[in-house]
C-alpha cells in the first residue's frame, strides 16, 4: 500500500514533533504523531512528553475531538495495544472513528505488540514502514534494547597517543583535556546509566555525576551503578546525594546488565577501569566506543584496557570508525581527538 506526499510530509513532522526540546530520551520512546483531514490538512498534532503521561496519539486525539472522525493518524511508531500506564491507543484511535493509520517503526516491546493487526480487525487501514529508519534512529538505544532485551553500552575511554590512560604513579585525572572532559559530560547526560566496577570507586573515587562547564550538577542524573563482589566503602563520593547509586554485585557483565535492563535502563556508559573494559569486550558486551586521545606520552602506566590474551597482530579486536572530532584546545591546553568506533565481531 502507498502513502500521498501529504502523508510523508506529515511524518516528517510527527518524527520532529517525537523529538521536541524537553522530552527525555527514556525510558519510554519519543513518539509523534499528526491527524490528517482527507484533504491532507493537518487537523491535531501530539507527542509524548513522559512516562506516565499521554501517548502521542491520545494527545492528537484528545486537540481533535470529533474531527478525527474519518481521518488518518501519521505516527512515529506503530500505536500500542496495551493498558500499561495509560491506555491502548489501537482502542483509541478505533473509537475516536480514525479511518487509516500511517507509522513508522514497528513496536517490537513485547508489552505492546499487535496495534497494527487490532487495528485491521477493526477495519481501518494500515501501511507500517513509512521512513522507518529515521524513527529508528530517534530512539536508537530503545529500539537496540528493547531488541536484545538489555542495554545499549557505550565504553569510553582517555588515552595517551601510547594506549595509557594513567601514569606509572597511578595518576589519570589530567589525560584529556578540559575541552574532552567537558564533552564526556555531554555523553553521560545522554545516557541512563553510569557504570563502574570497585576499583576504580576505591582508587579514583570518582563522582559519576554530570556537570556543567563550572562543574554544578544537571538536574536530571543517569543512575550510577557499580559492580564488584567487593564492599564500597561508605564514604565514597559515589554515595553522595547527587543522584541514585546502586551496586551491582557481580563480576558478570551480562548478569549486570539484565539486571539494569530490569530496572529500564537502555543506555550504559561504561567509564571505569581496564579490567572491567575487559570483561566487556571479552563477552562482546561493548556496542560503541568513544576514546579520546590526548598528545602526550608516558612510556609506562596502565593500558586503557587489560591484557585481552590476543597474541599475534592477525587476531587484533578491530573497530569501525564512524566519527573523528578535533577538540581544539584553548589557553596553552591539548588538542584532543575524539573517535567513536563500533567492535566488529570477532574472527573465529
Ligand atoms: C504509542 N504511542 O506515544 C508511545 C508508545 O509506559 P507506558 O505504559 O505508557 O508504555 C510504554 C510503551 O508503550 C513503550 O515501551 C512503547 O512500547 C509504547 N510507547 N506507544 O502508541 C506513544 N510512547
Ligand atoms: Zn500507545
Amino acid at each position: 500500500m502507498t502513502t500521498s506526499e501529504a502523508e510523508r510530509q506529515a511524518m516528517r513532522r510527527a518524527l520532529e514533533l517525537a523529538v521536541t526540546p524537553g522530552v527525555p530520551l527514556g525510558p519510554n520512546p519519543r513518539v509523534g504523531c499528526v491527524l490528517l483531514a482527507a484533504d491532507g490538512t493537518t487537523i491535531a498534532e501530539g507527542f509524548h512528553r513522559k512516562v506516565g503521561g499521554p501517548h502521542a496519539e491520545v494527545e492528537a486525539l484528545r486537540e481533535a475531538g470529533d474531527a478525527a472522525r474519518g481521518a488518518t493518524a501519521v505516527v512515529t511508531l506503530e500505536p500500542c495495544n496495551h493498558t500499561g500506564r495509560t491506555g491502548p491507543c489501537s482502542e483509541a484511535l478505533i473509537a475516536a472513528g480514525v479511518r487509516r493509520v500511517v507509522f513508522a517503526q514497528p513496536d517490537t516491546n513485547p508489552v505492546a505488540i499487535g496495534g497494527a493487526g487490532r487495528l485491521r480487525e477493526a477495519g481501518v487501514e494500515v501501511v507500517g514502514g513509512v521512513m522507518v529508519e529515521e524513527a529508528r534512529t530517534v530512539n536508537r538505544t530503545w529500539t537496540f534494547a528493547i531488541a536484545h532485551r538489555r542495554p545499549f553500552v557505550t565504553w569510553k575511554f582517555a588515552t595517551t597517543l601510547d594506549g595509557r590512560s594513567a601514569a606509572a604513579d597511578g595518576s589519570s585525572r589530567w589525560v584529556s583535556s578540559r575541552a574532552a572532559r567537558l564533552d564526556t559530560h555531554r555523553l553521560r547526560g545522554l545516557c541512563d546509566t553510569m557504570l563502574v566496577g570497585t576499583n576504580t570507586v576505591e582508587v579514583d573515587d570518582p563522582e559519576l555525576t554530570v556537570r556543567d562547564e563550572v562543574g554544578d550538577p544537571l538536574p536530571h542524573q543517569p543512575l550510577r551503578a557499580v559492580m564488584g563482589m567487593r564492599d564500597i566503602p561508605v564514604g565514597r563520593r559515589v554515595f553522595n546525594d547527587r543522584a541514585e547509586t546502586l551496586h551491582l554485585r557481580t563480576r558478570e557483565p551480562a548478569e549486570a546488565l539484565s539486571t539494569l535492563f530490569a530496572l529500564d535502563r537502555q543506555h550504559v556508559f561504561l567509564e571505569g577501569g581496564s579490567t572491567l573494559a575487559r570483561a566487556f569486550l571479552e563477552a562482546g558486551l561493548v556496542d560503541e566506543v568513544v576514546a579520546y586521545v590526548a598528545p602526550m606520552l608516558l612510556g609506562a602506566g596502565a593500558s586503557a584496557v587489560a591484557d585481552l590474551g590476543i597474541e599475534t597482530i592477525s587476531d587484533a579486536l578491530h573497530l569501525h570508525v564512524s566519527d573523528v572530532t578535533v577538540l581544539q584546545g584553548h589557553d596553552g591546553e591539548d588538542t584532543n581527538v575524539r573517535l567513536t568506533m563500533r567492535p566488529q565481531l570477532r574472527r573465529s
